[in-house]
């Protein structure tokens, strides 16, 4: 039987939903229930019914998931897919911030451990960190672990400081100004979309940066025929499915997360087989990593 089908089977007797990121691999956006950005799955795992949650992504996903559902089962198909981003902070490296700055609420990027979530008043994804930013009363805000993403927030409420921590994703880290220079004279009827994990120059360069929600949402209502994409190369799936008549090119090669990339078929087949890895977080940790994810769904 074709392991597509062996999945399906397994899915309906289990009672369990797949959810897969958008920077998943295509074959794995191909059997999942749902596929977006962060926020939306985070709301998908809050809401629906199912006791089984396949989250194919990367660790600090699949842990959101089961802090917004503690009684239903997470299963994290490659347990070693991590997110370098998330590794460099750690709670305590928050409680030493919030003792230099205490007045400042802490805003974390949901790329990041249930632990430093716990430390945290507000969790953002990169579809709602502006918005979110704007709306706190306070004028000094404490924003971890991604320092583009900050920086891109500060720029966008300029009446507020950002404390910034220096995380970066190394794969968006890759993409340089020369690399949009080259792709303008490539493709000079093209529209460059970017992503605000990307450095602050290569930001300013392109014509328009988001999320991957985002990104996909410009492209899906823009006139234009012919886009750069500057985000994971997993993008391309929905971009293709949901424009088949416009044109996707990566702007950098290296736009491939090797964590993401992890998780195959068989991946997903196996740990709805054998139910491994199952995440789990203490109760205690969830309770206050919850306060400040369920703040960000409001
Ligand atoms: O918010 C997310 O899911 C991430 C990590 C990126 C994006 O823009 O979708």
């Amino acid at each position: 039987m074709e392991l597509k089908q062996k999945i399906e089977e397994l899915k309906k007797a289990q009672g369990a939903v797949i959810l897969a990121h958008n920077y998943q691999l295509d074959e794995v956006q191909e059997v999942a229930d749902y596929v977006g950005d962060s926020f939306y799955l985070s709301k998908i795992a809050a809401s629906i019914a199912n006791e089984v949650i396949v989250f194919c992504g990367v660790r600090f996903m699949a842990e959101t998931a089961k802090i917004l559902s503690p009684h239903k089962t997470v299963l994290l198909p490659e347990s070693d897919a991590g997110c370098p981003l998330a590794d460099t902070i750690t709670a305590e490296d928050v409680r030493s911030l919030k003792k230099q700055h205490p007045n400042a609420p802490v805003v974390c990027y949901i790329n990041s451990s249930a632990e430093v979530k716990a430390e945290s008043d507000i969790c953002c994804t990169s579809s709602n960190a502006v918005k979110l930013v704007a709306a706190l009363p306070d004028q000094t805000v404490i924003f971890i672990p991604d320092e583009n993403l900050g920086d891109y927030v500060a720029k966008q409420v300029p009446d507020k400081e950002l404390i910034l921590w220096k995380g970066c994703c190394v794969t968006h880290a890759k993409v340089q100004p020369d690399n949009i220079k080259a792709v303008r004279k490539k493709y000079p009827e093209a529209k460059i979309l970017i992503h605000p994990e990307c450095a602050p120059r290569v930001v300013a360069a392109a014509d328009f940066a988001g999320s991957t929600a985002e990104i996909i949402r410009y492209a899906e209502n823009s006139k234009e025929k012919t886009f750069v994409i500057g985000t994971e190369l997993g993008v391309l799936h929905s971009l293709a499915k949901s424009c088949p008549d416009k044109k996707f090119f990566l702007l950098h090669p290296g736009l491939v997360c090797p964590n993401m990339k992890k998780t195959r078929l068989h991946s997903i087949y196996n740990a709805l087989q054998q139910r491994q890895a199952e995440i789990t977080v203490t109760e205690e940790l969830a309770i206050k990593a919850r306060l400040a994810l369920t703040r960000m769904l409001g």
